[in-house]
């Protein structure tokens, strides 16, 4: 397998811990994104939407959006599973997952930060601020049901790591490196910490990438 992505893509980290806990090797394949590689062939022939991460199969398959691929590796590798046995507990890690993955990162996307600066002329402070209100906003809404609910544990759902915590700890590294509050977030960051002490976490992280730079 062969997996076009970017060292400080959210989404792309999400799809490299699951293959890191599935224990499925797969070969990197960087795309620079302030470059704008993936504008350009040869990714751009494989990708209609021009974003990472896409997962090429072994059968030459291009697979996109990254819980798409998640669940692609789900049940294709179903061990150790990343969602829960009960429909109920399915949805609700699903319903985490997309909190971060619709209502929060596509807000804060390279391509629509550039469309503030450059088209409608933020300026960088504003553009900050926009980061910044939509992290905040999303991750409350993140903690007060991971606080909220019986079905919490170590992890988001439970004591093993699910969709969810993929999901998650993403989310919180692009927080950190645009400055958003996480004081109000202790029961994301118990989670956090707890995630990022796990091998496919910490060696999946941005700053452990090939194509990692300062
Ligand atoms: N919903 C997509 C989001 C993919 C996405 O937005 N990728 C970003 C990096 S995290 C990207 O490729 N951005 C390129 C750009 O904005 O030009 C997924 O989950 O895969």
């Amino acid at each position: 397998m062969e997996l076009f992505n970017y060292f400080r893509s959210s989404a792309s980290y999400r799809v490299r811990i699951a293959l890191a806990l599935k224990g499925l090797d797969f070969e990197y394949v960087p795309v620079h994104l302030v470059r704008k590689e993936q504008q350009q062939p040869p990714f751009a022939d494989l990708s209609a939407a021009r974003l990472v991460p896409l997962l090429r199969t072994d059968e030459g398959d291009s697979l996109t959006q990254s819980l798409a691929i998640i669940e692609y590796l789900e049940e294709t590798h179903p061990t150790p599973p990343l969602l829960p046995a009960d429909a109920l507990g399915r949805a609700r890690v699903r319903a985490l997952a997309l909190d971060v993955a619709c209502e929060i990162h596509p807000l804060n996307n390279l391509r629509v930060l550039r469309f503030l600066v450059h088209d409608l002329k933020l300026s960088d402070d504003d553009k900050n601020r926009w980061i910044r209100h939509w992290i905040e906003t999303g991750l409350a809404a993140v903690e007060q049901q991971l606080a909220s609910h019986p079905a919490t544990g170590r992890f988001c759902h439970g004591d093993t790591p699910t969709l969810a915590d993929l999901t998650l700890v993403p989310q919180i590294f692009n927080a950190q490196r645009f400055e958003a509050r996480l004081e109000p977030l202790p029961t994301v960051m118990r989670i956090f910490e707890a995630c990022m002490a796990l091998p496919a976490f910490s060696q999946t992280q941005p700053s452990a990438c090939p194509d990692a730079t300062a």
